[in-house]
Parts: C-alpha cells; sequence; structure tokens
C-alpha cells in the first residue's frame, strides 16, 4: 500500500528541503517505496481534520493503510523497520543505530533548531547576541564530539543507517554557517550523504512540489 506524507505547501525555506517531511522522503526513497504528498497550507494544518493526525498542527505525518503516524524520527524508524536498507540486520548494531537516531534528535537537532529559531524571531531582543553565543558554543562542543567519532569513517557506525539520515538532515540547517564548514570532517559527511541518490531523488520531490505551489 502506497503511504502518504504531509508538507508544507509552500515551504518557508524555498526549496532549501530543510523541513521535516524531508527526513521522511529520504527514508523512503532510501528504502525503495513509492509515496504520495498531501500539501497543506499554514491554515489546513490547523484544521481539526489534520489534528487527528497530528496532535500539534504541524508536518510531516505518515498515512499507510489504517495506520497514521506523526514525529518525523517514529516514522523514519517504522520505514527503517518495515523495509531493508536504513537499519543493520544484527541486534547490537540495530541499537546502536538506533541511538544514533535519538541521538541527532535529542542531542544535536535542539540547539541547533533553537539557534535558527532565535536568528530568525528574536535579533531585536537585549540578549540575543549572548544567548546566540551561548547556542554556538554548545553546538561547538557537539560537532567536535561528532567528529571526533566519525574521524576518518563514512558513516556513524559501519554502514550507512537511519541514524545517519536524521543526523544528516539536522547537520544541514548549518550549512552556510561557519560552525559547520569549520569542521571538514562534518562537511565532507554531509556532502556524502547528499550525494546518496535517495538523497537527490528525495530532494529534487520537495522542490518540485514547492516550485509547483509558488508557480500556482
Ligand atoms: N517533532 C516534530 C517532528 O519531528 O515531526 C516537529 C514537527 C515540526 O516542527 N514541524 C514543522 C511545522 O509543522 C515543520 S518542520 N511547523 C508549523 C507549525 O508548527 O505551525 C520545521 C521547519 C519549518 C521550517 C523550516 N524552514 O523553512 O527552513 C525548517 C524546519
Amino acid at each position: 500500500m502506497t503511504a502518504t506524507i504531509t508538507a508544507f505547501e509552500r515551504s518557508p525555506d524555498r526549496g532549501k528541503g530543510l523541513a521535516r517531511d524531508m527526513r521522511v522522503r529520504w527514508a523512503l526513497e532510501e528504502v525503495g517505496q513509492p509515496y504520495e504528498v498531501r500539501l497543506l497550507s499554514f491554515a489546513a494544518m490547523k484544521q481539526p481534520g489534520h489534528r487527528a493526525l497530528q496532535p500539534f498542527g504541524q508536518i510531516p505525518t505518515y498515512e499507510e493503510g489504517d495506520l497514521s503516524l506523526f514525529e518525523s524520527g517514529a516514522i523514519v524508524l517504522h520505514i527503517a523497520e518495515r523495509h531493508a536498507g536504513l537499519l543493520p540486520g544484527d541486534a547490537n548494531a540495530r541499537a546502536r543505530a538506533i541511538s544514533w537516531m535519538f541521538a541527532a534528535l535529542t542531542t544535536l537537532e535542539p540547539p541547533i533548531f533553537e539557534r535558527d529559531m532565535v536568528r530568525i524571531l528574536d535579533r531585536e531582543k537585549p540578549w540575543y547576541e549572548e544567548r546566540l553565543s551561548a547556542l554556538d558554543e554548545t553546538i561547538r562542543k557537539r560537532l567536535s564530539d561528532l567528529a571526533r567519532h566519525l574521524g576518518a569513517a563514512a558513516w556513524l557506525d559501519g554502514a550507512f543507517s537511519a541514524g545517519d539520515l536524521l543526523m544528516v538532515t539536522v547537520l544541514r540547517r548549518l550549512q552556510g554557517s561557519d560552525l559547520l564548514e569549520e569542521r571538514p570532517t562534518l562537511a565532507a559527511y554531509v556532502a556524502r550523504a547528499e550525494a546518496r541518490p535517495a538523497y537527490r531523488r528525495a530532494f529534487a520531490a520537495q522542490l518540485a512540489d514547492f516550485t509547483a505551489s509558488s508557480a500556482g
């Protein structure tokens, strides 16, 4: 059964693929599963119909037969558990890959996401510079630890996994900033992931959706 996901009708990032539907699209492409996309306006996301799928009125969601899911991490884990290609077969390696999924979403993503929010929403606040530099310091520590772990390896733990997929979607938010560019190990890690055919297909699909909705 073909899954349906939801995404922004008109992504505020103007096609950069930074919204969290991108990780779901990429996971589906990695495992070779077709999917359909329902594009939603901000108003539609807050309607009861969508809140029945996503209690917080956000994207992405995932529907497949009588299953509906929200939370991008849970959706990627579901896809990785149902289809080969994103989690190792060995039980211990699989558990480690899942640890990296959590690390991406709970150790790296919060300060990186908050940094973007502060930069967008709080520029006029008296505490702006102080908060930004505190977040930059936290992020630098996390990136330094991540780069040390990665070392010369291609991926976080053996073969490419859902842990790498989520980690790269989080790190992409730092592209163009010194924080990522000053760490060539991590910049190369992101570039390596972005060169994957599945990533490129997912990126092209979200860009096509953005372009079509902007033309309409
Ligand atoms: N924890 C949830 C998950 O992982 O699924 C968080 C979902 C979430 O934050 N969704 C955002 C949303 O629906 C879109 S991804 N926001 C609308 C709302 O809350 O009303 C976050 C996002 C938005 C925009 C950009 N951008 O333009 O660069 C990047 C990321």
